[in-house]
């Protein structure tokens, strides 16, 4: 890990901010293609996106109070319109109804509140018919829109003070699939110098074809073998799409929480996503997903942030809980009281100084007998954040245990 990413990993959650005119639709972000949607008529809702309601400050605030260390917004997603200023086109929210440079207010609430600015920007533009065509049956059309994407990322790069992570996204796209370098069509090799050089540090993710500095699984949290130290940031949705939908409900409780768990274990980020109404109101139950992730992350929060993977990555299953590690420390996401009171794991060959429960600070009885570890003494009970975390205290970082 280079020392300009190693902030990335300690902060370990960010929140996903999917917003612009789709979410006036409330059918996803990608509404304009899959209705096709004619220009004229998707421009009109321009007109219409003013949001009364936008508070950056309010958002980053609650980012923070969740947990989040950082924020990455869309500035432009695929559907052309940029909440942020740019003299390429007319289609944004400074020349439209709003008449607010969006992006700008954002990275001063996120700085306001301490946290890392990150910009999402969709290298495909729905607004060029070249994109439709592919860059061979339309070379030219297709170029536009090159050329409107790298004079876009300049004004980003350029006018909005430090940015911590530029968070491009042109991925596996139906439209030119065969493709299997997206570097070559986005310029990659050209543009990649600027962007370093204008934003120094800042850490770009793989979907442009230039260098990742982390990569980015998205819907899913893959236990990957690849044992060295890349950097994983999982992208994820509280349930449902990415853009506004009011049919759209968060995930369960339990189940935000095995998120944090199983990136913990895994020595992964999570950005988890929010997509506010068109009037910018994050949807109620997405923020009250954000506090169960608060309350959990206010007693739980060592055994979660900046978690590296000390052992080989299938390793994180233990018949007491998930395990993740993080230095001298082992970490047990304990879901119900070990069968007979009786909690007993293999897969680390270390002596085990101590055994804490994270939120209330009991100390359990942990003895190894051979190749095992025996922790007993557990409470009647297990706390009221649940899973609760038990902290087992090791006599150097953890060595795994193998059968052979
Ligand atoms: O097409 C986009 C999609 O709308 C959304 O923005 C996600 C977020 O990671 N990225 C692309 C699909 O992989």
């Amino acid at each position: 890990m280079k020392d300009y990413q190693k902030w990335f990993r300690e902060a370990s959650f960010g929140m996903f901010i999917h917003w612009g005119l789709y979410s006036i639709l409330g059918e996803g972000e990608w509404i304009r293609y899959h209705k096709e949607i004619p220009a004229e008529e998707y421009h009109k809702l321009a007109w219409e996106f003013n949001p009364q309601h936008y508070d950056p400050k309010a958002w980053a605030r609650l980012a923070r109070e969740s947990g989040m260390k950082y924020m990455v917004m869309t500035t432009k997603h695929h559907d052309g319109f940029c909440l942020f200023d740019s003299k390429y086109t007319d289609f944004t929210s400074v020349k439209t109804a709003a008449h607010r440079d969006l992006v700008a207010e954002y990275v001063e609430a996120c700085r306001g509140e301490g946290l890392k600015v990150g910009l999402y920007f969709s290298c495909k533009d729905w607004e060029f018919p070249g994109y439709f065509r592919g860059p061979e049956a339309d070379p030219e059309g297709f170029d536009a829109m090159i050329q409107h994407y790298k004079n876009q990322l300049l004004e980003l790069m350029t006018n909005y003070g430090k940015i911590d992570i530029i968070w491009f996204d042109c991925d596996d796209d139906p439209n030119f699939r065969g493709y299997d370098d997206p570097g070559k069509l986005f310029l990659a090799d050209e543009l990649e110098p600027i962007v370093r050089k204008l934003q120094p540090g800042i850490l770009i993710n793989p979907r442009s074809g230039m260098h990742a500095d982390f990569q980015t699984p998205e819907q899913n949290i893959p236990t990957v073998r690849n044992g060295d130290d890349t950097l994983y940031e999982c992208c994820m949705t509280m349930g449902g799409g990415w853009g506004y939908s009011p049919d759209s409900h968060c995930v369960s409780d339990g189940e935000l929480i095995g998120r944090l768990i199983s990136c913990a274990a895994n020595g992964y980020n999570l950005l988890l996503n929010v997509s506010p109404d068109p009037d910018g109101v994050i949807p109620a139950d997405q923020v009250r997903g954000l506090g169960v992730i608060r309350d959990w992350l206010a007693v739980n929060g060592e055994a979660f942030y900046n978690t590296q993977r000390l052992l080989p990555a299938w390793w994180e299953f233990t018949p007491v809980g998930t395990m993740a590690t993080k230095g001298d420390c082992a970490y047990l996401f304990v879901r119900q009281i070990p069968k007979d009171g009786v909690g007993i794991i293999r897969n680390i060959a270390n002596q085990v100084l101590s055994a804490t429960i994270l939120e209330t600070g009991e100390e359990l009885q942990v003895r190894r007998e051979g190749r095992r570890i025996f922790i007993t003494g557990w409470p009647e009970q297990l706390p009221a954040q649940r899973p609760a975390v038990v902290r087992l205290r090791l006599d150097s970082p953890a060595r795994a245990q193998f059968y052979y």
